[in-house]
């Protein structure tokens, strides 16, 4: 998934996880602000720390369901880089 190896995830590699992920790309509204809600810092990059709290704190929001569903694929990608 981190197609350039640089240890943070863009909007763009994350759009293709979903698609290789069999996860449906939601429309470009709602990817952004998923994206953004997990880019924390706001840097435009995911992180593996932002990653990790929004696996922490995604549990008790209904709406990240989904986004869970990204997650379990996201986990998979990153054991794959460890
Ligand atoms: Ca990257
Ligand atoms: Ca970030």
């Amino acid at each position: 998934m981190d197609k350039d190896k640089d240890g943070n995830i863009n909007p763009l590699e994350l759009r293709q996880a979903l698609l290789q992920g069999g996860v449906p790309v939601p429309p470009e509204p709602q990817f952004q602000a998923m994206f953004s809600a997990t880019d924390v810092d706001k840097n435009g990059y995911i992180d593996y720390v932002e990653f990790v709290a929004v696996m922490l704190e995604s549990s008790s929001v209904a709406q990240w369901v989904s986004v869970l569903t990204l997650l379990s694929v996201l986990v998979s990608c990153w054991r794959a880089l460890l």
